[in-house]
């Protein structure tokens, strides 16, 4: 006889077990573990002053951030190989300046400038950079997904070891190209990871209206695929999740979900209040920078010291300064070139 699972079932159902803590930052590469720290800065830094901008008027369309959400973005980044492709999501800046995307051109997109990478087509978030192997993000979410299992095909179709990996938010989840893709990288058993941004929030949506399942992590079992939880504040704690997902596609060995969980610390989008976020949310989370909390780990292990932590911050705020003066300065696309990239040669 069937066992039916009633939503009171589900909604008491253990959560999906979380991964054992990661190494400790002593025990790593420094080199890396500086260099997640220096992009993550350099995240925070852009952002801030990007929403800066858009106070001041210097932007066009609706700004979008990723606060709290940099752990995740760099963390995950760092364990893929430049030649592995990235699909992103509107939270993800780390990932894209992890990659080797220049924060004026991101600069450059909101602004609408001939500079940016769509040309000025866009006035938002929707750059990638196809020669980074990082994919422009479609407007409807998370189109990304059936995107990057295209990307997992042709790597497998090709007999190459690349993976890809696509990002989305908790929402994402409910639609039905979430089920689709997850559905058929694990029947073709394709290189594809799947990361759970769980921030608490779809736009004014809270997680208990979203979903009645206890996490988004142990969906992954009725996909056929190992599916994990972790601190999505912990860059290293997003990156070992990541390397044993990698290493599992490249091992053809298909596909992974992983859930980061953290908070949206920001509205929606800058012009988004979010009064619907308790308060009480916020001051919890605040404990939690991700930024302030790898610091404070690196500077205990060793890794860094006070010295490193002003020239990083330095360093990030004055990249930042020069990226919006560089954006400013440069010039809006010529009407002619409306075609461009348009139609095929
Ligand atoms: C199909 C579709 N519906 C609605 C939107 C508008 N929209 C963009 S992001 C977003 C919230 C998505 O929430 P979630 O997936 O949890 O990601 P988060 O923004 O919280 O990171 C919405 C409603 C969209 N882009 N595409």
């Amino acid at each position: 006889m069937a066992t039916r699972t009633t939503n009171s079932t589900r909604a008491k159902r253990k959560p999906a077990p979380s991964v054992p803590g990661p190494a400790p930052a002593a025990e790593r590469d420094s080199d890396l573990l500086r260099r997640i720290y220096e992009v993550m800065v350099l995240t925070r830094a852009v952002e801030d002053r990007m929403v800066a901008m858009y106070k001041g008027g210097d932007l066009l369309g609706s700004l979008y951030t990723g606060h709290w959400h940099e752990a995740i973005s760099v963390g995950a980044a760092s364990a893929l190989r430049p030649d592995d492709y990235l699909a992103p999501i509107h939270r993800d800046l780390g990932a894209h300046l992890w990659r080797g995307m220049e924060p004026w051109q991101v600069m450059a997109s909101f602004m609408g400038k001939a500079t940016s990478p769509t040309g000025g087509r866009d006035g938002t978030l929707h750059y990638g950079r196809l020669d980074l192997n990082i994919y422009n993000l479609p407007s409807h979410i998370p189109a990304n997904f059936p995107v990057s299992i295209g990307m997992a095909f042709a790597a497998k179709y090709r007999g190459e070891d690349r993976v890809a990996l696509a990002f989305c938010g908790d929402g994402s989840t409910s639609r039905a190209d979430f089920h689709e893709s997850l559905t058929i990288a694990s029947v073709q058993k394709l290189p594809s990871i799947f990361f759970i941004e769980n921030n608490q929030f779809a736009y004014s949506t809270p997680l208990r209206l979203q979903s009645a399942s206890a996490d988004f992590a142990s969906k992954a079992v009725a996909y056929g695929m190992p599916g994990v939880r972790v601190d999505g504040t912990d860059p290293l704690a997003v990156h070992d999740a990541t390397a044993e997902a990698v290493a599992r596609a490249r091992a053809g060995e298909g596909p992974s979900l992983i859930e980061g969980v953290t908070m949206r610390m920001h509205g929606h989008a800058e012009h988004d209040p979010a009064d619907y976020v308790p308060q009480e949310m916020y001051d919890e989370w605040s404990k939690k920078d991700p930024v302030q909390l790898f610091e404070n780990t690196l500077l205990e292990a060793g890794v860094i010291d006070e010295d490193t932590v002003k020239k990083v911050r330095e360093d990030a705020r004055q990249q930042a300064i020069a990226a919006r003066r560089k954006a400013l300065a440069d010039p809006m696309p010529e009407p002619s070139r409306i075609e461009e990239g348009v139609y095929a040669d």
